[in-house]
């Protein structure tokens, strides 16, 4: 398999589950600055034009934040990041997943936006995604990871938010969620996915 990323974005989410897997993995890393998402070599692999993409061993591209973390950990079950089908600890995994990328990742978008243009953000867009940020502190609250006290599929995104919301727009980090990104800083998958991606976490 074949992770394409780029530091610091969205896609590692999926490269923390694939570590946290213990996948093998090669990785290609792209400039999003640069473009090399709109190049035609990579619009073959992802015509969306949008990392991270995973490329299967069979030439199968896989897309979006989702279903290559539920995809990398149905096909490595022994690494406990889903629960089995029809167990509630795996639909809670996946609605917390869907949260992140349908509403979480989306709303930092205005925010990204005003970065590129170097614009003030609109205070609207920074309100929203504080919002969220606190619904999640709120939800770690006395546990520290998503589900509980095991770590699972669900934590994948923290570490994005983390970093996207302390370091790229200096907005307010609860205690919860600090306490469980010292905890996911402790797994040795996601130490291994943020040195290949280059991105220093302080807490
Ligand atoms: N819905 C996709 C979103 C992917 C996405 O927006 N990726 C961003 C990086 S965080 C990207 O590739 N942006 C490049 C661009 O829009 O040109 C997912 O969850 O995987």
């Amino acid at each position: 398999m074949k992770l394409y990323y780029s530091s610091g974005s969205c896609s590692l989410a999926s490269h923390i589950a694939l570590e946290e897997a213990g996948a093998r993995f090669d990785t290609h890393r792209l400039n999003l600055r640069e473009g090399e998402q709109r190049r035609p070599e990579y619009l073959k692999i992802n015509p969306k034009g949008k990392v991270p993409a995973l490329q299967l061993d069979d030439g199968a591209v896989l897309t979006e934040n989702p279903a290559i973390i539920s995809y990398v950990a149905d096909t490595h079950p022994r690494s406990g990041l889903l629960a089995a089908p029809g167990e509630l600890a795996r639909a809670r995994a996946q609605e917390w997943m869907a949260w992140c990328a349908s509403a979480i990742h989306p709303s930092f978008g205005p925010l990204f936006g005003a970065l590129r243009t170097q614009a003030p953000a609109d205070e609207a867009a920074r309100a929203t995604v504080q919002g969220h940020l606190d619904r999640f502190d709120q939800w770690l609250a006395g546990k520290p990871f998503v589900l509980g006290e095991q770590r699972s599929a669900a934590d994948a995104y923290t570490m994005v938010f983390y970093n996207w919301g302390r370091n790229l727009f200096g907005l307010r980090i609860g205690d919860h969620i600090k306490k469980s990104v010292k905890a996911l800083l402790e797994l040795p998958g996601v130490q291994r996915a943020l040195a290949t991606q280059e991105v220093k976490i302080e807490v």
